[in-house]
């Protein structure tokens, strides 16, 4: 199966209809990732997923207040659920680097083997966040170990996107380890300054990246707004928030929740075994819903 990369300058024109080349994943060797790779398979599959409710409603469980850790160790636990497609996602005591664990032993194990396609992943996903504006994160960061993947693809965030208050989403943003570094993540990437990623050990990835001045450093990319590309002319949370001010998750249905922890959706031949804990979002609750307390919590999945 092919996998998609744009070709030499086009990069920063990714969603322009730039002239596009196969590359074989075997024979792509790592240098030829740095500055030159862009998530354009992975932006083409979730752009693809049909976002139609299912009907399904989610429980409304109020943000408690101060920093709280939540043990998950099941399916539909603490408002997370669990969506693959020819993949797994368990919750096992960790066989990445056990001596590493960053909470407690155990971490949320997203495996993905090559499968008919067109995607193929492993993901979990939590419906409480519903109505959170992106300027009101305090917190969204993570722990992953990877034990395999495509040579670009470590475990990634998406948040579903409303931009107007309809609760419709018009967009999905993307945070992937790879594009954190300036080597592959450009500009952004510099200021971010994360990484670079390496197998088969816990690394921390902060999805906000706060500098001193307050702005949000971390490079997202997205799927709708083509002036936010994937790949070396990615750019920061602050870029898209000041493009999209009113930039909020919403989850789609109860099953289907607006923040998800992610491994694979590339190519359907990929193939994926990595590790995901101690997963903190924190929110500024602004006495918007009758609450005047922020809410940070760590979800540290575990082994039941
Ligand atoms: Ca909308
Ligand atoms: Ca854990």
């Amino acid at each position: 199966m092919m996998r998609w990369r744009a070709a030499g300058l086009c990069t920063a024109a990714l969603l322009g209809g730039c002239e596009r080349t196969p590359v074989q994943p075997t024979k792509r060797p790592r240098a030829d990732l740095i500055g030159g790779f862009t998530s354009y398979l992975t932006q083409q599959l979730l752009a693809n997923e049909p976002l139609v409710s299912d009907g399904s409603t989610w429980t409304d469980e109020p943000l408690p207040p101060g920093h709280t850790i939540h043990v998950v160790n099941h399916d539909d636990m603490d408002s997370w659920k669990i969506q693959v497609a020819s993949g797994t996602a368990t919750f096992e005591n960790d066989q990445c680097d056990a001596a590493e664990t960053p909470q407690g032993s155990g971490a949320l194990h997203l495996v993905v083997t090559p499968g008919a396609g067109p995607a193929t992943y492993a993901r979990d996903r939590a419906t409480r966040y519903h109505r959170t504006y992106l300027r009101d994160l305090t917190r969204l960061d993570y722990y992953a170990c990877d034990h395999k993947n495509n040579g670009q693809q470590w475990p990634f965030l998406v948040l579903e996107i409303d931009w107007n208050g309809d609760n419709t989403i018009e967009d999905q943003i993307v945070f992937e380890p790879a594009y954190q570094n300036g080597a592959q993540g450009g500009a952004c990437g510099a200021l971010s300054n994360q990484g670079p990623e390496a197998l088969d050990r816990w690394q921390f990835w902060d999805g906000r990246r706060q500098d001193a001045a307050g702005r949000f450093r971390a490079c997202w990319w997205s799927v709708n707004d083509p002036a936010f590309p994937s790949g070396f002319a990615i750019r920061s949370l602050s870029d898209y928030i000041t493009a999209h001010p009113n930039a909020a998750i919403v989850n789609l249905d109860g099953n289907h929740g607006g923040v998800q922890a992610l491994h694979g959706l590339s190519s359907a031949s990929d193939s994926y075994d990595g590790w995901v804990d101690a997963l903190t979002i924190g929110k500024d609750i602004n006495g918007s819903s009758g609450q005047t307390y922020n809410s940070t919590i760590t979800y540290d999945f575990e082994q039941p």
